[in-house]
């Protein structure tokens, strides 16, 4: 069975962004392969966090993913915490070795990141290393993602096939996965950047904990445009087309199903369309995490996965470990 692979960093509340360019992707595919879904907590810390936001923003998290679809059920299913695995960290640091700084600093996250925080640290250029560490240990497949990550895995990719060159056949090579509709949820504030859970504007991101009177009207403030005809065009349109694009994930809809719905009414009827497919969800998504949490299942699956992906990480370790001439052979 191919594996598959992703986390979703616990830098604060969970966002429909996350929900459509991930944990969807890994609810939709977890019968068709072995599934690796963990919590990040490393690359959480590549920007200040709180200590004790961040503990909550762990377990809810795992929460979260079991809400939305994620069935830790399932035998092929591994959920851990990254930084309960020790490999990740060894194997970075090893695959930063074999990184030129230039491939770092090109990367748009890193710039985007940098450009907001004069004093970015050191953990923020080398974030794709570790991505890279978390990918290739568990000879992942596929690995879902919305757009921003692409060029991170497109970099795990480069490394793999580096390393695989020089010291033989040692990384499976990644592939992304990205969501034909939904791959980059847009700010409803300004609709040019993506969503963002960690963005200083509360308005600009739906969160999966929001109340339904928040997310009600978050939808009914988006920024459209002055054009006032409903019609997709990411380019010319990005707020509109946005809005449609919610509608088409959570009304399960196509995009040509959508506009052809809200063609001849106003920004109003889409925005109220939208909210009445979004909610529901939500809403069910919130009574399964008050479900979880109350069951207390989270430490249990944490402490499966934490075993099994030591396992797994330990003996991809030894090989790189070996391949490199570090230690005794
Ligand atoms: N706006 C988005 N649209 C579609 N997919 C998205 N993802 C993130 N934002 C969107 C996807 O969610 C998964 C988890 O991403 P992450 O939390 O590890 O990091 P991120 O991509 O940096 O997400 P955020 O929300 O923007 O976090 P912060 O604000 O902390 O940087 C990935 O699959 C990502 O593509």
């Amino acid at each position: 069975m191919d594996r598959l692979l992703t986390g979703l960093q616990p830098s604060g509340s969970l966002t429909i962004g996350n929900y459509c360019g991930g944990i969807s992707q890994v609810a939709n595919y977890q019968k068709k392969y072995e599934t690796f879904l963990f919590v990040p907590d490393m690359h959480a810390i590549t920007v200040p966090q709180d200590p004790d936001a961040l503990h909550k923003n762990i377990i809810n998290a795992v929460a979260m993913y079991i809400a939305c679809g994620v069935d830790p059920n399932l035998p092929d299913m591994h959920i851990y915490i990254q930084s309960e695995n020790l490999y990740h960290a060894n194997l970075s640091w090893i695959l930063e070795c074999h990184t030129p700084h230039g491939d770092l600093t090109r990367m748009h996250q890193f710039k985007m990141k940098s450009a907001k925080n004069e004093a970015f640290t050191e953990g923020l250029v080398t974030y794709p290393d570790l991505m890279a560490a978390d990918i290739l240990l568990y000879d992942a497949k596929y690995v879902p993602t919305g757009i921003d990550q692409k060029q991170h895995v497109e970099l795990a990719r480069n490394l793999a096939e580096r390393f695989n060159n020089r010291y033989g056949e040692m990384f499976v090579i990644p592939e992304p996965l990205i969501p034909t509709i939904g791959a980059k949820i847009r700010d409803l504030q300004n609709p040019e950047a993506k969503m963002s859970k960690s963005t200083d504007n509360p308005k600009s991101a739906i969160f999966l904990a929001d109340d339904e009177k928040v997310i009600r009207k978050k939808i009914m403030s988006a920024v459209t445009d002055s054009d006032g005809k409903v019609a997709y065009d990411e380019e010319n349109k990005p707020g509109v087309s946005n809005l449609l694009t919610l509608y088409s994930v959570f009304g399960e809809v196509t995009i040509d199903e959508a506009v052809d719905k809200f063609k001849d009414g106003g920004y109003g009827d889409l925005k109220k369309g939208v909210a009445e497919v979004v909610i529901p969800k939500i809403v069910a998504f919130q009574d399964k995490y008050n479900e979880v949490i109350k069951s207390g299942i989270v430490d249990d699956v944490l402490d499966a996965g934490r075993d099994y992906s030591n396992k797994i990480a330990a003996e991809k370790y030894e090989m790189v470990r070996k391949a490199v001439g570090f230690g005794r052979i």
